[in-house]
């Protein structure tokens, strides 16, 4: 596991892995910790957040420390930064609604297909919901992602109510007594307000005919953005009740430090990473394993 996340990995690890020599080097303290810093903005962890790690170094070693020992003091500051945040409880009790919001193109569908496809793997009895009416194909591409994982897919015409489509998935949800339902949405409608708007009727609906759904909100982001993820999520958060992220695209990217700065700038857990197209390549984020795949 941790070998494939480490290979998943790679190109984010390429850049980690000047840190290998460095730490290797008779260097003194501050010029380990410059080129630290310097690796790390490479890697997109972003600026605050490589500055507070240094500083947060700095304080844990001393002047004279050897590079090795600065090593396990940023494994176990990353460890510490990635672990630290609300929400990171015991996945919820089905039955469950799922919630997938995000920007265009991020990874929406082919998380919840992976999510699906997990669950199912669980012994859960999953459906789906195409709540993204507004662009053409999705409903086709959900469609086909029901078929192959063999889920059932609420689906509704083109420019049908999202809501509504939401509304008729929680009563078959109920009607056939499944365990879980993932509910997918548009990444972009005419406006962001619009957008915003649309999710939010579709949270009232689906936490009217289910009291406490959806138990997660997850908002679904673009690895290969590196910090403009972060830009992106500022947007989201004015949409209330996200309980976690799924970032994407992990495999194609040597922004993988971004993980590190989306993180630390958003109280919000990081979830699930994305690191591949297919169903199967999804991996429950965990803070110990990923510092470990970067670092060793
Ligand atoms: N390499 C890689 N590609 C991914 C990953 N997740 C999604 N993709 C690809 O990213 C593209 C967009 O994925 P979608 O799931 O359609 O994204 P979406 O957010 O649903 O897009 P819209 O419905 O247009 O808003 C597809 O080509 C996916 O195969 C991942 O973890 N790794
Ligand atoms: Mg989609």
């Amino acid at each position: 596991m941790l070998g494939n996340l480490r290979e998943k990995l790679s190109r984010t690890r390429q850049v980690f892995k000047k840190l290998e020599d460095l730490f290797q080097s008779g260097k003194r303290r501050e010029e380990v910790l410059d080129d630290l810093a310097e690796a790390m903005i490479l890697a997109d962890v972003g600026v605050s957040t490589t500055e507070k790690i240094i500083e947060a170094m700095r304080e844990r070693t001393n002047k004279d420390d050897s590079p090795s020992a600065l090593k396990e003091a940023l494994k176990e500051e990353l460890s510490a930064l990635l672990s630290r945040k609300p929400g990171t409880s015991p996945p919820s009790p089905a039955p469950s609604i799922i919630m997938m919001v995000g920007t265009n193109g991020g990874g929406k569908t082919t998380s919840m297909a992976k999510l699906a496809r997990k669950a199912q793997g669980e012994g859960k009895k999953v459906m789906m919901a195409a709540a993204d009416t507004f662009r053409a194909a999705a409903q086709e591409q959900l469609g086909l992602w029901g078929k192959r994982l063999d889920v059932p897919v609420i689906r509704a015409p083109y420019g049908a109510d999202p809501a509504s489509v939401a509304f008729d998935a929680v009563r078959s949800f109920k009607a056939q007594g499944c365990d879980l339902l993932l509910v997918d949405t548009a990444g972009r409608v005419h406006t962001n307000a619009n957008l915003m708007n649309e999710l939010e009727k579709i949270k009232r609906i689906i936490a009217r005919e289910v009291p406490g759904a959806p138990q997660e909100i997850l908002l679904v982001l673009d690895a290969t953005i590196g910090q403009n993820a972060l830009v992106q999520a500022r947007e989201f958060l004015r949409f209330s009740g996200i309980t976690g992220i799924f970032l994407t695209k992990l495999d194609g990217t040597a922004k993988g430090g971004a993980v590190i700065g989306i993180s630390d700038e958003l109280e919000l857990p990081i979830k699930y990473i994305g690191v591949g197209e297919g169903e199967e390549d999804l991996v429950e984020f965990e803070a110990g394993n990923f510092v470990d795949a970067l670092l060793s």
